[in-house]
């Protein structure tokens, strides 16, 4: 008989490559001995500990799909997703950091940038010398980002732009900012921008007493007509598909990510009620425990199933933009419905930071609402199952 594995049911490890579990074992190795042991004391005091960019970039976790010759590690998408799983594994903050980096600014100077563009910039970011974000989302729009007020207007040897952007991932230390305006000089579409640190009328506020991602930052984007230069507009991104083009791929690491949070409080949830004994037994004897533990691992199961069969396809270029939104959706659902399960299966101890679950209970309130909330990806879906359009 073949025994069954608690902690991976139908041999997923089975049907990763060699080079992608030295990946996989890279990134947990890493998130296990030098992110775990932070995580806590991170999210009491809302702290982001700006080396661990510098750390990651050491061991290329940041762009790992950017070729290597502008300083990425060249892998492909499941790679890229097993390292989120491994990150998120500890906390979705830590993820959120690494994403963006990789999936909101890196890629978006390699698919949409100049050659100068790509050799100033992905070199010193893959490192995490420098630091990047991602501004698309504004006070009154976020949701539907084509209602955005930031604008850029036409001015000698480049543009100026006035706006701001809110609850932006790395902002307070970020480089470089990729900002997404309506340009007057272009029809008024959508374009994209680099924004440097130091230019003038620039800043970013941090965003104080959040009650989830606490050890990520988060702020704004408040531009007082910056004037940024012609040679720092993004050439080959127009209109919304520019940003789609990487929420894409941090939709899907966020589909696997998720996993790696729910993995841990599964984890949790099975020790802790192994362990604690109520009515002369332990918990785990009972039925209700066992029912909810065995939801656990299914949904774990095909989630991560999910992941994989995605990336897969993502790596032969065959992975529709609506099964992003089914994985980002189903993953994150799922995920925070696990996390409360978990939180509850803890009792008292469940409110403890001494145990994870709460922690990734709260952040996963977020990384359901942030890349398109869970009823936006439904509409995504319904939309595409149905021809009809539902937003408006
Ligand atoms: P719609 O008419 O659907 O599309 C406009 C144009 O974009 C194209 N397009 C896509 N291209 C590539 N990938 C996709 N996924 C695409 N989806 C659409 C589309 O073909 C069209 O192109 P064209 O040539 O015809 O102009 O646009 P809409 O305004 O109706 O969109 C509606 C909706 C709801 C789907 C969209 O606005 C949406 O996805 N809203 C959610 C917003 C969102 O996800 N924001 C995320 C902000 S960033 C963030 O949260 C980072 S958190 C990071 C972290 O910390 O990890
Ligand atoms: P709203 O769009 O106002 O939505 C509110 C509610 O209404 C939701 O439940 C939504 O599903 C629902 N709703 C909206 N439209 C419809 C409709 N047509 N039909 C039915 N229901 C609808 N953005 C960035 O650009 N860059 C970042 O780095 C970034 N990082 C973030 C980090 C954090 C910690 C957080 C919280 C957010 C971040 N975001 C970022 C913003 C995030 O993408 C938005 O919060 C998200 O897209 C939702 O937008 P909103 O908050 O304006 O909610």
């Amino acid at each position: 008989k073949t025994l069954f594995d608690w902690a991976d049911p139908i041999d997923f490890e089975g049907q990763l490559t060699e080079e992608e579990r030295l990946v996989r074992d890279t990134a947990r190795d890493y998130a296990q001995e030098r992110l775990l042991p932070r995580v806590t004391s991170a999210f009491m005091e809302e702290r982001f500990d700006r080396e661990i960019m510098t750390e990651m970039g050491e061991l290329g976790l940041l762009g790992p799909t950017i070729p290597e010759e502008y300083g990425g590690a060249g892998l492909g998408y499941v790679s890229y997703g097993l390292v989120a799983r491994e990150v998120e594994r500890v906390d979705s903050g830590y993820r959120s950091a690494m994403s963006v980096q990789s999936s909101l600014v890196m890629h978006p100077i390699n698919a949409y940038g100049s050659e100068a563009q790509k050799r100033k910039y992905l070199p010193r970011l893959a490192t995490g010398e420098m630091v990047g974000c991602f501004g698309l989302t504004e006070p009154d729009a976020g949701s539907d980002p084509a209602g955005m007020r930031t604008r850029a207007e036409k001015i000698d040897g480049g543009y100026r732009l006035s706006g701001a952007k809110m609850w932006i991932t790395n902002s307070p230390i970020a480089d470089l900012a990729v900002v997404w305006a309506k340009s007057a000089a272009h029809d008024n579409e959508i374009r994209g921008f680099l924004l440097e640190r130091d230019m003038k009328g620039l800043s970013t506020p941090k965003i104080e007493n959040k009650l989830s991602l606490r050890a990520s930052i988060t702020g704004e984007i408040v531009m007082d007509g910056v004037e940024v230069p012609e040679e720092n507009l993004l050439p080959d991104a127009s209109g919304l598909k520019g940003p789609f083009g990487c929420l894409n791929r941090a939709r899907f690491g966020i589909g696997w990510g998720v996993m790696g949070a729910a993995e841990a409080c599964y984890a949790s949830a099975r020790q802790y009620t192994l362990d604690r004994k109520q009515f002369g037994k332990p918990l785990a004897a009972t039925q209700l425990i066992q029912k909810k533990l065995a939801d656990m691992a299914t949904e774990i199961t095909l989630g991560l199933q999910l992941a994989l069969r995605a990336g897969r396809l993502f790596d032969e270029g065959r992975l529709p933009v609506e099964s992003i939104s089914m994985l980002k959706r189903n993953n994150c659902g799922k995920a925070l419905d696990i996390a409360r399960h978990a939180r509850d299966m803890h009792g008292g101890n469940g409110i403890s930071g001494e145990f994870p679950v709460m922690r990734h209970m709260v952040n996963l309130e977020t990384v359901n609402t942030y890349e398109g909330t869970h009823d936006i990806h439904a509409l995504i879906l319904g939309r595409a199952i149905t021809g009809h359009q539902a937003f408006f």
